[in-house]
């Protein structure tokens, strides 16, 4: 009775502890019978040295699953789930290796679970040979998205897609349109870049710069300060993470000034963590000081509102059982040192989850007729469709939120933007993509107090010709069209006066109009930015060019029309009978004004910090318009300098002051040859090129004025009547007597000439003669004829040559009798013309 009483208590006790403990696992028949598991195969990345090492975390979150699906009778009936696993290090070559060992060693496996992206891309792609699905609990790679590469793949973790549309956000939201990236060389995040280069440029934002590395980040930085970068999303694991913050430390890309985006699912204190191991070259204190202000952005993976989920814990409940397992293994988590991999645990332990209630759909489906999960085989192609059907249509609420999978096998999720303020990550805001909502919590805190530029911000400095200069220039000018005018009103009053008639006064005026001109548009050079708005420059630049060109044309062509027309007086041939009168407007014709296009100059930018403004007026085609103006102006500036050499010692009556003109043309020239080419060279300096360009204008207008102007007022100064004026100017040279006696010996030569002729035609016949008589004696006549005939023939032969010797060069002569004095061969022969002409 006794006895029955104890086994009686010991039973109670037993079933009470089984009520309210539940029953131990161990004491689980179904453990110890191998026919009654279902075997998963696990890859967790754990003690590698780069990537993703989340296996920390999720290998014990996934073993508290295990423990919780198998604890569940309604799941599973009969049977329970095992996971064989093993480390990969994030290294898709060991992820491989333990693929191969997993699968090909017994018991069968199921299902694959695996994390880290690289890995997962590996094993995704080669499972569906073995008809296996996998299901990745830590892989963002956007390129795990592709249905047709990865057609069995499944993932509890969101894209890293899902982040860009909440960078773009953030960007809107803060005026950024100008932004750089900085990525690992992975696949994942090459993938995710490309996406958010689409989608900057749909949102119309500017990526200056992608700089990418493999694992020093040292170039890359550089090259982002190079690029003027401001707003920089980084794309790396969390090891690469380290290097690229030390480096941006030491190329002071923190601060104020600049704005990093980082990946969220870092570590809260990831800056600070294994500094001596992986080698960093920064203290702690430096990795925070670049760390502070940084924004990340994250996919949430907690279930945010704590609800009791399928297993029965909220989300803070699961926080609990995680730490104490995670403290079992020696993690520090009562100091907050959490292992990698604490932020996706929650996606393991629902991995897990999700494979539990696939497999127990399909196991009722394949009840159905007849079949089992235990008989599954890498060839079973239909059992392997039912497990991807099931798990297709899993969805429940899990510790990560609410569990569900998209025709990409991917997951949807809400992503939480964060700050690094103060060295802690503050949470600002949610975004939701699908219904594009921003919850914001106006926390944020810039380093400045003030939201950071995407780029440089400058200060327009624009360079003007000096006001000194400007007013000594224009006071010059000013003085100088006086000038030319009140020379007009003198050339025009004194139009009848020997002195200015016989200088064209025509020319004169319309040279005193081109100076005026070329003055004028001294003024135009020195208006800058400083008197016109940059709208009205154009016109500014328009005005300048005509009225300078038009003034040259104007001034040059009067000048080079003189010394033109004395070159042609002592050039033409002797046929046109007497000199013509010069006809002016004939001559500028050959002088045309050129039309070219002037367009705006180049936008002045507001950016002129580091690049202080200088107008210029430029045209499209400017170097091919340059190009044709200089050589057409060269040419002619060549042309008029080889006229003033040819006539500098030449005085015809016709035009009184060639010499002085020639003069006027030296000096134009040369210094237009000068000047041009100075000018392009300083055209950067605005006051050193004006002065030199308005310094060349002036000394060229006043030296031709008073080249031409000065001997004219000063003879009509002295002499104010015309009887005396013909001994003006030794340019004159011609005097009434001189002309008149010009054309008596032109008359007197006409004369001459007709008397050659005469006596040449005489002397042919007598020639003729001469051999008919010889003929003749030869055939038999008197010999005394011959003696005769010889001794005339030779005093006439010589007296006929000698006169056609002397009397051809008559156009030296008229030169000669016309006033001018020729070269000094030339003279000597016109003497000796004179003599025999006489003499003849
Ligand atoms: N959140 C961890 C993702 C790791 C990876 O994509 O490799």
């Amino acid at each position: 009775m006794r006895l029955n009483l104890l086994f009686l208590s010991i039973a109670v006790a037993v079933g009470l502890a089984v009520a309210v403990f539940g029953p131990p696992h161990m004491s689980n028949p179904l453990l110890t019978k191998d026919d009654n598991v279902l075997h998963i195969a696990g890859i967790f990345p754990i003690g590698g040295k780069g990537g993703w090492q989340g296996g920390q975390a999720c290998q014990p979150a996934a073993r508290l699953a295990l423990e919780d699906v198998n604890n569940r009778t309604d799941l599973l009936p009969g049977f329970i789930l095992k996971l064989h696993w093993n480390d990969s290090e994030c290294e898709p070559g060991l992820g491989a290796s333990v693929m191969y060992n997993l699968l090909y060693n017994k018991p069968q496996k199921l299902m694959l679970l695996a994390g880290c992206s690289t890995v997962c891309t590996t094993v995704a792609e080669a499972a569906k040979m073995w008809n296996l699905v996998v299901l990745c609990y830590g892989a963002s790679s956007p390129a795990l998205s592709d249905r047709n590469r990865f057609p069995t793949l499944f993932r509890t973790h969101p894209s890293a897609t899902v982040h860009n549309p909440t960078r773009i956000k953030l960007m809107e939201k803060f005026g950024w349109s100008r932004v750089a990236i900085l990525q690992q060389a992975e696949e994942v995040f090459i993938s995710t870049v490309e996406d958010l280069e689409a989608r900057c440029k749909e949102a119309g934002i500017e990526i200056v710069t992608r700089q990418s590395f493999l694992s020093d980040p040292t170039d890359a930085v550089r090259n982002l300060r190079r690029q003027d970068a401001r707003v920089i999303v980084g794309l790396f694991y969390v090891v690469a993470a380290r290097r690229v913050l030390c480096e941006v430390y030491k190329h002071k890309l923190y601060g104020k000034s600049y704005v990093w985006f980082f990946i969220g699912w870092y570590e809260d204190d990831w800056f600070e963590q294994n500094l001596e191991k992986e080698k960093i070259n920064c203290t702690r204190e430096q990795m925070r000081i670049a760390a502070e202000g940084h924004l990340t952005t994250e996919a949430l993976m907690w279930n945010q509102n704590n609800q009791r989920t399928l297993s029965g814990m909220t989300s803070d409940d699961f926080r609990i059982r995680l730490n104490e397992a995670l403290k079992k293994e020696n993690y520090d988590i009562d100091n907050m040192r959490y292992p990698e991999g604490y932020q996706e645990a929650p996606l393991a332990y629902d991995a897990v989850w999700a494979v539990a209630l696939a497999f127990n759909k399909t196991m009722e489906k394949l009840d159905r007729v007849g079949k089992s999960l235990k008989n599954f085989t890498y060839t079973d192609k239909e059992t392997a469709d039912d497990i991807y059907s099931a798990i297709n249509s899993t969805q429940f609420l899990g510790v990560s939120g609410h569990v569900a999978f998209s025709s990409q096998g991917d997951r949807i999720a809400l992503t939480q933007i964060e700050q690094m303020i103060d060295g802690k990550y503050v949470l600002l805001g949610y975004y939701d993509t699908q219904s594009d909502n921003l919850t914001w919590n106006n926390k944020e805190k810039w380093i400045g107090g003030k939201v950071p530029q995407d780029r440089t911000i400058v200060r327009t400095v624009l360079r003007t010709v000096s006001l000194g200069l400007f007013i000594s220039m224009g006071t010059v000018s000013v003085v100088g069209i006086l000038w030319a005018i009140a020379l007009i009103v003198f050339n025009i009053l004194h139009r009848h006066r020997k002195v200015i008639e016989t200088s064209h006064p025509v020319c004169n005026t319309i040279m005193l109009v081109g100076v005026c001109l070329c003055l004028g548009s001294v003024f135009l050079l020195g208006l800058d930015g400083r008197f016109v708005e940059s709208e009205s420059y154009p016109a500014v630049c328009q005005a300048r060019a005509w009225i300078l060109t038009l003034g040259f044309t104007l001034g040059y062509g009067a000048m080079f029309s003189k010394v033109w027309r004395v070159h042609r007086l002592t050039t033409k041939s002797k046929q046109d009978g007497k000199v013509k009168k010069v006809e002016p407007w004939k001559l500028y014709w050959m002088r045309s004004i050129e039309i070219f296009p002037l367009e705006d100059p180049s936008s002045t930018d507001d950016d002129i910090k580091i690049r202080p403004e200088l107008e210029h007026c430029e045209s499209h085609h400017n170097n091919v318009w340059l190009g044709i103006l200089c050589g057409y102006k060269g040419l002619i500036l060549i042309f008029g300098l080889f006229l003033a050499y040819e006539t500098r010692s030449i005085k015809v009556k016709q035009i009184n002051d060639s010499r002085y003109v020639g003069m006027a043309i030296y000096n134009v020239v040369v210094l237009c040859l000068i000047t041009a080419p100075v000018i392009m060279v300083i055209a950067s300096q605005q006051d050193a090129s004006f002065a030199f360009e308005a310094l060349a204008i002036i000394f060229c207008c006043f030296l031709s004025m008073a080249l031409v102007f000065v001997p004219k007022i000063a003879e009509i100064i002295q002499h104010p009547r015309d009887k005396v004026e013909a001994k003006y100017n030794t340019d004159a040279g011609v005097s009434k007597e001189d002309e008149d006696r010009y054309h008596s010996l032109l008359a007197e030569n006409d004369e001459l000439q007709k008397l050659i002729s005469a006596k040449e035609e005489k002397i042919r016949i007598l020639k003729i003669k001469l051999q008919e008589r010889e003929s003749m004696k030869s055939s038999g006549t008197d010999g005394t004829a011959p003696s005769a005939a010889e001794g005339m023939n030779e005093p006439i032969c010589l007296g006929a040559g000698g006169v056609r010797n002397n009397l051809i060069p008559a156009r030296t002569y008229l030169g000669n009798a016309a006033g001018a004095q020729p070269e000094p061969a030339g003279r000597g022969m016109g003497a000796r013309n004179s003599a025999n002409l006489s003499s003849a």
